[in-house]
């Protein structure tokens, strides 16, 4: 035999062995598989429907499609969660897989309501805001689509499967041949595994945010729903327990904050302008800044917004910095300037703590200090959080007011305003002077309710040519009527007649005089990016939208809906007519300090500014989001829209603005969670004695 002919005989014979040796492999696979799926059949339905739907609440809501990152974390959680099943007896499984099917199909559906009203995620922070879910139940049944409720199927399917394999005795035969603890422990071993695949795909950046859940959205982009929601659950377990731990480094990095931070604020032209001056605050609901240009046929929508807004301090660049506490966050917010806690409400949640706020400064300087409200006192809290933000008394509800109109989620505005005048005008009386809040509530979505009080009308006319007579005459297209969107101007439109009333009203008893009007929304209107295209590419002559390519076709997309949710903030009085508009981007964590400069006081723990003493501000928004004259950036996607496209900013730019906005909402919360100020407060005292 020559070399070469052995040499032919080896490669042939080692072909043949790995081939018989890959066949067998195969053939024990398929065997194995065989039988795996066929005695696993309730096991992979609850794993192929929980995965299918964690796939489907993203599809519907963050929409990252093809990232494999939350298919992975999904699949490895539902894998160990499941594996537990196992450790049950075949025939009392179903009541295991069952109980996760419906655990799981909650966590979907009450995800997809809660995401299709505040654009945000559930959290269980606000299990303990049970009240607020009644309040707001009417609008959010009145919006439950189809798309929330189609992960019940997850249920219907488990119980179909279970029935047909009972019906096949298919528990005694698997009881026959499967040891529990065996697979229970291997298919938990199989979910480990994907776990560590899945940290390997994670960044620092995704871990960092999966800790401070206070950007929901990517963490439920990079982890998955069941992991963000379980991790909701740990969090807010940790906002009960958290002022139990980390205080020593929390309190140092609040020192070191407070004690390098250089103080920006100047004399300027505003400067103690309305000392001695009463203040009514009006927090207008859910309006938002674009409904001062909007109007219907030559019919402004707002037009006593539109008045109060030319003739006083109008800041057309005002966000608010809302998290899930919606209106109750503003209303910290605004008080405080501090950013909303970044687990739970401070109104539900740390309520108790001690806040240096507008109310209290106005309190120290004699005034009266009360709010109003139409809804139920308790809602939000309010009753016992209004007192400790230092408010006197908190006129509310059926103690206060006769529920003789009702629209919407309640007591009607133009009926609140009416009744609130006499108790203002008795306040006025006994006080030299005072400072009150009064939260509107008609204009609170779903504006459904409106359209059987208002008689605004959303449509659009338009000249059209006759071609029987020739002439040209008007005709009336649809445009909004019908709409969510339309239903929102008709509201605001009867908002902003409730408001007129109201300054009409005070000026007759004399209070405007010596009193100024604070107007803010308190957050935006929550309606969906398709609404916004009814408004803004409407075809009259056709009854139908224009489409992308087509000319003055507005792209309402990410960045546009989002620097559209900006408020109005208009500061007023009837003796001094600023008549300013101020273009300068500006939140609501800044109002507190540029009222301070008006009305001369000062917080020292403040985080916002006098917008009348910074050069460049910038509005963090509590997901990191931030926004700068310059740039509109998110953190969640990693991107940002440069408002002017022929400026340029660098990386460093935003790496400090990316830092910033994640120092001030961790030193904000600190602030809350720990009671930081109080507890600065009295080891100042506590130095000071022993000095
Ligand atoms: C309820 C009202 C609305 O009293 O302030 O609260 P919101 O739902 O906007 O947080
Ligand atoms: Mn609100």
């Amino acid at each position: 035999m020559t070399k070469k002919n052995i040499k032919e005989k080896n490669k042939n014979f080692d072909f043949k062995a790995i081939k018989d040796k890959t066949i067998k492999t195969l053939c024990d696979v398929k065997q194995w598989s065989k039988s795996y799926i066929s005695t696993n059949i309730l096991f992979m339905t609850f794993v192929i429907t929980s995965l299918i739907n964690a796939y489907l609440i993203r599809f519907f809501t963050v929409k990252n499609y093809f990232n494999v990152k939350p298919i992975v974390a999904d699949f490895a959680v539902i894998l160990i969660i499941g594996a537990f099943g196992y450790l049950f007896k075949p025939k009392h499984q179903f009541k295991y897989y069952f109980t996760w099917s419906v655990l799981f199909v909650l966590v979907c559906v009450v995800n997809s309501v809660y995401y299709a009203n505040y654009l945000s995620f559930a959290s269980f922070s606000l299990l303990k805001t049970s009240t607020q879910a009644v309040g707001v139940g009417d609008a959010i049944g009145s919006i439950l689509e189809i798309k929330d409720l189609c992960y019940i199927y997850q249920i219907v399917a488990i119980i179909f499967v279970h029935s047909f394999l009972k019906k096949k005795k298919y528990y005694d035969k698997v009881a026959k041949i499967e040891i529990g603890k065996v697979r229970a422990v291997n298919t938990f071993i199989v979910g480990i595994i994907f776990i560590g695949l899945f940290i390997s795909m994670l960044t620092s950046k995704d871990i960092s945010r999966l800790g401070k859940q206070w950007n929901r959205d990517s963490v439920v982009m990079e982890f998955g729903i069941y992991t963000y929601q379980i991790n909701d659950l740990v969090s807010t377990l940790k906002a009960e327990l958290n002022p139990l731990f980390g205080y020593d480094e929390s309190a140092k990095e609040f020192r070191e904050y407070f004690d390098t931070k250089e103080d920006t604020s100047t004399i300027n032209k505003y400067t103690n302008m309305f000392e001695g001056k009463s203040v009514i605050a009006i927090h207008a609901e859910s309006i938002q800044n674009f409904v001062l240009d909007a109007s219907f046929n030559g019919i402004d929508v707002a037009p006593n917004l539109k008045r109060l807004a030319s003739e006083g301090l109008y800041f057309s660049n005002f966000y608010s910095q809302e998290s899930v506490g919606t209106s109750s966050d503003t209303e910290f917010t605004y008080s405080s300037s501090l950013m909303p806690s970044t687990s739970g409400t401070v109104f539900m949640n740390y309520f108790d703590r001690d806040y240096r706020t507008t109310q209290k400064f106005f309190k120290e300087k004699g005034y009266y200090v009360f709010s109003m409200h139409g809804n139920n006192c308790s809602f939000w809290n309010r009753e016992t959080t209004h007192i400790s933000l230092g408010y006197d008394r908190f006129y509310c509800h059926t103690k206060d007011y006769k529920i003789d109109e009702t629209i919407g989620l309640g007591l009607s505005d133009k009926s609140f305003f009416r009744q609130s005048i006499p108790i203002i005008k008795q306040i006025d009386k006994e006080n030299k002077n005072f400072y009150g809040t009064m939260i509107m509530l008609t204009n609170h979505t779903p504006f459904t309710d409106i359209d059987e009080v208002s008689d605004y009308k959303v449509t659009k006319k338009y000249q059209k040519l006759n071609e029987e007579t020739g002439l040209t005459e008007e005709v009336e297209a649809p445009y909004l009527e019908g709409t969510t969107i339309g239903s929102y101007f008709k509201s605001v439109n009867y908002a902003d007649e409730a408001l007129g009333q109201l300054l009409e009203d005070l000026d007759k008893e004399g209070i405007l005089d010596d009193t100024v009007i604070i107007i803010y929304g308190d957050h935006d209107n929550k309606l969906k990016k398709s609404e916004y295209n009814k408004y803004y590419n409407y075809v009259p002559e056709t009854d139908s939208y224009l489409k992308k390519d087509d000319e003055g076709y507005t792209n309402v997309d990410y960045y546009f809906y989002e620097l559209n949710r900006k408020v109005p903030l208009i500061i007023w009085s009837k003796d001094k007519k600023l008549k300013t508009e101020v273009t300068e981007v500006m939140g609501m964590i800044d109002v507190q300090p540029t009222l301070g400069n008006m009305f001369g006081f000062k917080n020292e723990y403040a985080l916002g500014n006098d917008i009348f003493s910074v050069d460049e501000n910038i509005v963090v928004f509590p997901s990191g989001n931030w926004l700068t004259n310059k740039m509109y950036y998110s953190q969640s996607k990693d991107e940002g829209k440069l408002l002017d496209e022929n400026e340029t900013v660098s990386l460093d730019y935003i790496k400090n603005n990316n830092e910033y906005a994640e120092k001030l909402i961790a030193l904000s919360n600190d602030v809350i969670i720990y009671d930081m100020i109080k507890k600065h407060e009295e080891a100042q005292e506590l130095l000071s004695e022993v000095e």
